[in-house]
């Protein structure tokens, strides 16, 4: 029986680029076919749970203002939260889904009676995954909003948090294996500090160091085939989070060891609080062979503050799939909105459209990449930029030292010509396919 949460909203479809039906896909055509493979096959969308069906729609000012049928404590409420969620999927037909585990789950009195829920409500979303179809992307514990966590999580300086942490984690990595998740995330919002007054930087990188073999220990155990992912992100609510961008991340991964083991899960908003741009992070991860998985959103660009709205600048979301369609695309990762509708946005119909809205956004997005990648402009630009690099003085020059080069410059009086890097004529080459 379906609740009346969505009553009069039918399924999206697709009716083309020349629609006028606001509720309607314009460009996300799942069937499509986009070089050789189906739309919904590269992007791989996923719906967040936390923000569509836990977050009650509160800023620093004010709190909830959604006021959901589903807000409670109870497992009653947290069964109608599943209900109303599933029916958003099948709306959407989105393929997949991502959780916390307090998104879907009451905290008990006690970590056993938390335990409880979570393995009851599981049970409940295997049933409706196993009758609807739709997949799990990934899952994740929340470790960052509970007070116990406000001192870091692996990184707390109380060993029995840490403890707390690892049997959270535990039971998470439990839950997405039952449910057939295709990535485990670890995205650490409290591990990081406020003050090196009161920290000991280099214990916690270790603690969290040893932390993240445990899970990929236990990943093994268990047989979870899933590729474990960080998600960076360089403050908030930290001050200064331990995973601030995917280089720290993957220097992080190299120093414990754990190179082949761990990817990264990168979000639109994080880059840009890095001072990065998304195509920075996602082209550092495919160079360093460590892209997992995206979260897909945007930030306001005035505000400096992640605010996961839903994506809407195509030429940022053409270049993003650019560089993993050149990663030759996202394999066990997707395409996750971690976005939420605005505060003001209070009808069940902004979360629909909202969800359409982005999901067309990525397939105008995706469709630009493979055209600039079908025509090769870009690329013929770069090996042309790059040719030199095809001499044999150049490629020799790798394989020698400095004194010989010292004395290949002196004797050939090498004097390079600057050349121009044609910034400007790149950029409205891409004007043209986005
Ligand atoms: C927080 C954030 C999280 C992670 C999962 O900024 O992005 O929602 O994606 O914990
Ligand atoms: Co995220």
């Amino acid at each position: 029986m379906s609740t009346d949460f969505f009553k009069g909203i039918d399924k999206a479809v697709y009716e083309g680029p020349d629609s006028t039906n606001p509720m309607a896909f314009h460009h996300y055509n799942p069937s499509e076919m986009v070089m050789g493979k189906r739309m919904d096959e590269h992007l791989r969308f996923a719906a967040a749970y936390w923000h569509s069906f836990a977050w009650p729609g509160g800023d620093p000012f004010g709190g909830e203002t959604f006021q959901r049928p589903w807000f409670g404590d109870s497992m009653e409420k947290a069964r109608l939260k599943a209900d109303v969620a599933f029916e958003m999927f099948d709306i959407l037909n989105v393929p997949y889904f991502c959780f916390h585990d307090a998104d879907m789950r009451p905290e008990g009195d006690s970590f056993a009676e938390s335990l409880r829920n979570l393995e009851e409500i599981v049970d409940y979303f295997g049933t409706k995954m196993e009758t609807t179809g739709t997949k799990l992307l990934w899952g994740t514990a929340n470790m960052f909003s509970h007070r116990r966590w406000m001192s870091g999580a692996a990184t707390n300086p109380d060993p029995e948090v840490f403890a707390y942490a690892a049997a959270t984690v535990k039971s998470c990595m439990d839950a997405t294996h039952r449910l057939g998740g295709e990535n485990y995330v670890l995205w650490g919002g409290r591990e990081g500090y406020e003050t090196l007054l009161n920290t000991d930087l280099t214990q916690e990188l270790d603690h969290l160091g040893r932390f993240l073999n445990m899970v990929v220990e236990y990943k093994h155990k268990i047989g979870f085939k899933g590729a474990i992912l960080l998600e960076p992100k360089p403050q908030e609510p930290s001050k200064h989070q331990y995973d601030y961008d995917v280089a720290t991340c993957f220097s992080f991964i190299q120093k414990y060891g754990l190179e082949g083991e761990v990817k990264v899960n990168i979000e639109q908003g994080h880059a840009i609080l890095a001072g990065h741009s998304f195509e920075h992070e996602i082209a550092t991860a495919t160079s360093l062979g460590i892209l997992g998985s995206i979260d897909m959103n945007r930030n306001d660009y005035q505000s400096g503050w992640d605010t996961d709205q839903f994506p809407n600048n195509v030429p940022e979301v053409a270049l993003a799939y650019y560089h993993i369609l050149q990663d030759g695309g996202l394999k066990t990762g997707g395409t996750n909105f971690d976005a939420k509708i605005r505060r003001q946005s209070l009808d069940a119909e902004d979360l629909i459209a909202a969800h359409i809205g982005g999901m067309d956004i990525c397939a105008r997005g995706l469709k630009a990449a493979a055209a600039m990648i079908e025509d090769g402009g870009l690329q013929q630009a770069l090996d042309q930029r790059y040719s030199g690099w095809q001499s044999d003085n150049a490629t020799r020059m790798m394989d020698s030292s400095l004194d010989e080069i010292f004395d290949r410059v002196i004797a050939d009086n090498i004097d390079p010509q600057p050349r121009s890097g044609r910034q400007e004529i790149l950029e409205n080459y891409v004007n043209r396919f986005v």
